[in-house]
């Protein structure tokens, strides 16, 4: 049997191979993704983030708990953008999520930066797919920190969970860098611990000053993950929230908004690879000699339009060869 069917019969080994494929932008993983697709968009996603140690892969374990019971299948992808590991190699998040991994209808996968040419956020909405045409109900995907490329993989799901826990400090930066205005949860986790009613305060401040786009009020949920209090609550507010993007073509719009901005990214990472080694020639030319100080002189405009005629030239003798 090829690949893309046995992913499509949720066999793990085969969706393994196949993340690992994406990881290292094997060419194969192209074909891959165009039989898969039409297979997909059936799956929640879920994006869970928040700084390091807010708890969340404890949240996610506890999550995975109620969601077995409801018959839900569910698969787990950590994304560790400051990590080179992968392949499991992210040791915490996989002692946190132990109680599941003798588990058939869960897959937990972890993903770090191999390589990968700030493609990460490429990489996971691939491996998302894949988990979505291998048949889960649920795509968790967990990315530590509030910074950038955790705002660019969540803007891929559906429901957007910030963790946030007393005393973590990180309610202003997650404000500051916009996660705040994507957030479709909150969860005040280590509600065990003192400063919990402060940081509600906090929160109940800045998502008054948030502006949001759309008529869905974010509901703030107290959770123990580490005794597993508020699990249902959370599982319960995701799906009102699912509910909610379905029933209103929220979701549909979500995709294609989605969609175009993939397609955007994904034509400016060609683009780039192109037009590099073009850059580099330029730079290069420049090099030892009298050559430094003529590249001070140079002004940055012309120097690009020179580095993009170059290229069109190269293209359109391209097609006039093909
Ligand atoms: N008191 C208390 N501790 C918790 C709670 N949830 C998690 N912890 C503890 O907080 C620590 C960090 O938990 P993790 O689940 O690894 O946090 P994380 O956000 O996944 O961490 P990174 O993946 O490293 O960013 C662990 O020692 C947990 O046992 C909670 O509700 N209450
Ligand atoms: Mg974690």
């Amino acid at each position: 049997m090829e690949l893309a069917e046995k992913i499509l019969n949720g066999d793990h080994r085969a969706i393994a191979r196949a993340v690992s494929l994406i990881e290292d932008r094997k060419p194969e993983h192209r074909e891959l993704m165009s039989r898969l697709y039409p297979h997909g968009g059936k799956a929640h996603i879920i994006g869970i983030t928040g700084s390091p140690g807010a708890g969340k892969s404890s949240l996610v374990n506890g999550l995975l708990g109620e969601w077995r019971r409801q018959g839900k299948k569910v698969a787990v992808i950590a994304v560790d953008p400051t990590s080179p590991f992968s392949g499991g190699a992210l040791l915490g998040d996989r002692i946190r999520m132990r109680d599941h991994e003798e588990d058939d209808d869960v897959f937990i996968r972890s993903m770090g930066t191999r390589g990968s040419l700030g493609g990460l956020s490429e990489a996971c909405q691939d491996v998302v797919r894949i988990m979505d045409a291998a048949g889960f109900d649920l795509v968790i995907v967990e990315t530590v920190g509030v910074g950038q490329s955790e705002l660019d993989i969540m803007k891929t799901a559906d429901t957007v969970v910030l963790v946030l826990y007393p005393s973590g400090g990180d309610v202003i930066q997650a404000f500051k860098a916009g996660i705040m205005e994507i957030a479709d949860l909150f969860i005040i986790n280590k509600a065990d611990l003192p400063g919990v009613e402060q940081l509600k305060g906090e929160l109940e401040d800045l998502l008054h000053i948030t502006e949001r786009t759309e008529s869905w009020e974010p509901p703030v949920i107290q959770t123990v993950s580490t005794t597993k209090k508020g699990m249902k609550q959370v599982t319960d507010k995701a799906a009102a929230h699912h509910e909610y993007l379905v029933t209103t073509d929220m979701k549909t719009e979500r995709r294609l908004s989605q969609k175009e901005q993939e397609v955007m990214r994904r034509l400016s990472e060609r683009f780039f690879q192109d037009i590099n080694p073009i850059i580099k020639q330029t730079f290069d030319q420049f090099s030892g000699g009298s050559g430094e100080a003529q590249l001070i002189e140079e002004d940055p405009y012309d120097l690009a339009e020179q580095i993009y005629m170059i290229w069109s030239q190269g293209k359109s003798r391209q097609r006039g060869e093909g």
